[in-house]
């Protein structure tokens, strides 16, 4: 069984006392951990205040990037070894913003990913719907290209310790309605591509989140979707009813 992922991509939104407030107040009233994993992704100045406010309560505190280095001289950027030392669960890596406005590539995604799983922090992969044709055991395929690119060098055991999102472009930061039947079909083809480079086994247990456009109105419809095992939400995870309203219906 894919345990539900529910988590917050804050983006640039919420200073440190804000961040902080926030967890204090839903601290005490999210679902049970064993059945369903939430997590904030916060601007990096928040993630350790947030990750000691939120103490033993589960909730996963993710950073929104990372650099590909343990440490040294890489000026402005965010360590794994200080996202480590944190305590941080999570990082989220490619995210279509990070791509269309600072310009990062799958080589550079890849290379984060890569030096993620080596130090122990998570990384959910964030991908678009670049689907290609390609010939895998003598047949064709539709496989997620910019995916397979970014999980360039993964091996059986390290995807295991990977999350995908899928976000498609015309979704994200757009505020307009999600479509769950689209979602699911991105989120089934994923499954599908990670089935074929890797294995039906490793397909079967992988955790595929939808990211873009989701409230407290379509959470359950897109969540209900077999393929589907979580979302990645940004503007209505700002509001403290509203994300609770979005993680309790699955208490
Ligand atoms: C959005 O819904 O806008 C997102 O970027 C989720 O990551």
């Amino acid at each position: 069984m894919r345990k539900p992922f529910i988590a917050a991509n804050w983006k640039m939104h919420k200073n440190v006392q804000e961040s902080v407030d926030f967890v204090k107040a839903i601290k005490d009233k999210l679902p049970d951990p064993q059945k369903v994993e939430v997590g904030i992704a916060p601007q990096s100045i928040a993630l350790h205040s947030m990750k000691q406010a939120a103490g033993k309560s589960g909730l996963k505190i993710i950073a929104q990037n990372c650099a590909a280095e343990y440490s040294g001289p890489y000026t402005g950027e965010i360590s794994l070894r200080g996202l480590r030392d944190s305590g941080i669960d999570y990082a989220m890596l490619g995210h279509i913003e990070r791509r269309r406005l600072f310009n990062e590539n799958n080589k550079a995604v890849n290379k984060k990913v890569l030096a993620a799983v080596q130090m122990g922090v998570t990384p959910i992969i964030c991908t678009d719907e670049e689907m290609v044709q390609k010939e895998i055991n003598g047949e064709i395929h539709y496989v997620f290209s910019q995916l397979m690119s970014v999980l360039h060098g993964i091996s059986m055991d390290q995807i295991k310790n990977v999350v995908i999102s899928y976000e498609p472009t015309w979704a994200v930061g757009a505020g307009q309605h999600a479509n769950p039947t689209m979602a699911e079909e991105g989120c089934r083809q994923i499954r599908r591509t990670i089935a074929d480079v890797y294995t039906y086994e490793i397909a079967d247990k992988i955790r595929i989140l939808y990211g873009g456009s989701v409230n407290p109105a379509n959470i359950k419809k897109i969540m209900g979707k077999p393929d589907v095992d979580g979302v990645l939400i940004g503007r209505a995870s700002l509001d403290v009813d509203s994300f609770l309203q979005m993680v309790q219906h699955f208490n």
